[in-house]
């Protein structure tokens, strides 16, 4: 029997081009089907636009890369980092590749580095940055590489010239289309709804983000899911039991009043507990009828309707809003704690006036880390689900992970963060 040594096939594969291109052809189609890829472009130091050229060049000289289509170059300010760096180009290309993610990774970085990039301090300026910011509908989290780019779907220097050259392909974590987010993101209403298993977090965050931004800052009415400051303040106009009365009060430690005293507690009482607590030792029955409470929250969603209009009916050029909640969470986290006690007619009248109500244009969700405190389990998706099905999120969201073992954590990175995407929706 005849066959071709390896050496061989190896040195008829240099010899004649025709052969081996058809050859990697064939491999491709088997064994690496060509994925699309969308890549984020951008330069702030030297010649900006030459070295996204040549960014764009040496990616298309790239074995196992095919460049279909670059966007516009689009002058943009530059987001988060140090004051004062250059203002950036943003563009966005559209590639098929054989490469792998990581790869693609290792490739990108090789171009970033030939291109003078030193990599020194966090979104600080550089003469290249690419990004990959889609990969086919793959998600990859490693330490090294993350698909989608987890800040792609609010970043308007992402968007706008992303949404020129990949409109069409859908984002796997979110759902829509990189046209729908650009879309979104210029038409939703300039909302940023923060949500977290703890009521007071959430409040001392949107807190501190209306105070760095001039925003306006929304926070859900009554004790419900009030920080202690309020309930304490409540706890005055009703009866209660002095035991609870003592970790009632609010302290003045941190940056605010929000924080449970957990000085005033048995220790016992105070481990391991989220600062509503209170939901257990103090029922919300003692502070009102449920009857009056859905009604309550009927009055307040028509207030937030003129106060968080649907994007049909104010323009994007409106200042920004803040809010301590996310209504469909809050609803849900309202439903499961009235229970049976929440009137069917109620709970759609809720649902119908929720939909009026402007869509968050990012959704920022604090996340606890494994071994932290747990918070309420009213904000445990799990609990929700067997009494009220809270309204799916579709959109972008900012995940902030917090430190773990600091309680109360500080939030002034977590701040930091939700300011910066602000900037870049901008
Ligand atoms: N990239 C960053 C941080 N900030 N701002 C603008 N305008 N354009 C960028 O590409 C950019 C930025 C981190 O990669
Ligand atoms: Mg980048
Ligand atoms: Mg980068």
């Amino acid at each position: 029997m005849f066959s071709v040594p390896l050496w061989e096939a190896d040195a008829a594969d240099q010899s004649d081009p025709s052969w081996s291109k058809r050859s990697r052809l064939f491999v491709h189609a088997v064994v690496c089907p060509m994925a699309n890829v969308l890549i984020g472009l951008g330069s702030n130091l030297g010649s900006r636009e030459e070295n996204l050229r040549t960014a764009l060049d040496l990616l298309q000289q790239t074995p196992g890369i095919d460049l279909r289509a670059v966007s516009r170059w689009i002058p943009t300010r530059p987001v988060g980092g140090p004051a004062a760096q250059p203002d950036f180009l943003n563009g966005a290309a559209l590639l098929r590749t054989s490469l792998s993610p990581e790869h693609l990774l290792q490739r990108v970085q090789e171009i970033e580095l030939q291109l003078g990039r030193v990599r020194a301090e966090r979104w600080g300026p550089r003469p290249l940055d690419l990004d990959i910011l889609l990969y086919e509908q793959l998600v990859v989290e490693s330490p090294r590489l993350r698909i989608p780019h987890p800040a792609m779907a609010w970043r308007r220097f992402v968007l706008e010239p992303a949404a020129q050259v990949a409109g069409w392909m859908p984002h796997p974590e979110i759902g829509w289309t990189v046209r729908e987010l650009f879309e979104h993101l210029r038409l939703a209403f300039p909302y940023v709804a923060i949500t977290g298993p703890y009521p007071s977090l959430n409040r001392r965050l949107a807190q501190q983000v209306a105070q760095q931004t001039g925003a306006e800052l929304v926070c859900v009415p009554g004790w419900l899911k009030v920080g202690l400051r309020m309930l304490a303040e409540k706890a005055k106009e009703f009866p209660i039991p002095s035991k609870q009365r003592s970790f009632l009060s609010p302290d003045s430690s941190d940056d605010g009043s929000w924080t449970t005293n957990m000085g005033g507690m048995p220790l016992g009482l105070a481990q391991n507990r989220g600062d509503c607590a209170y939901l257990e030792d103090a029922p919300w029955e003692e502070f009102a009828q449920p009857t009056q409470l859905a009604q309550d929250i009927l009055q307040w969603l028509q207030v937030l309707i003129e106060r968080l209009p649907s994007y049909q009916y104010r323009r994007a050029s409106d200042g920004w809003v803040v809010s301590d909640f996310w209504l469909p969470q809050w609803l849900a986290e309202a439903a499961a704690l009235l229970g049976p006690a929440l009137p069917e007619t109620d709970r759609r009248l809720w649902e119908t006036l929720a939909k009026w109500i402007a869509l968050p244009k990012l959704l920022v969700c604090l996340e606890r880390q494994g071994d932290g405190n747990p918070g309420h389990p009213i904000s445990d998706p799990q609990y929700l689900g067997g009494k009220y099905k809270p309204l799916g999120w579709q959109g972008p969201i900012l995940r902030i992970r917090l430190a773990r073992g600091i309680w109360p954590p500080r939030l002034s990175r977590a701040a930091a963060e939700v300011q910066t995407a602000m900037q870049a929706m901008q």
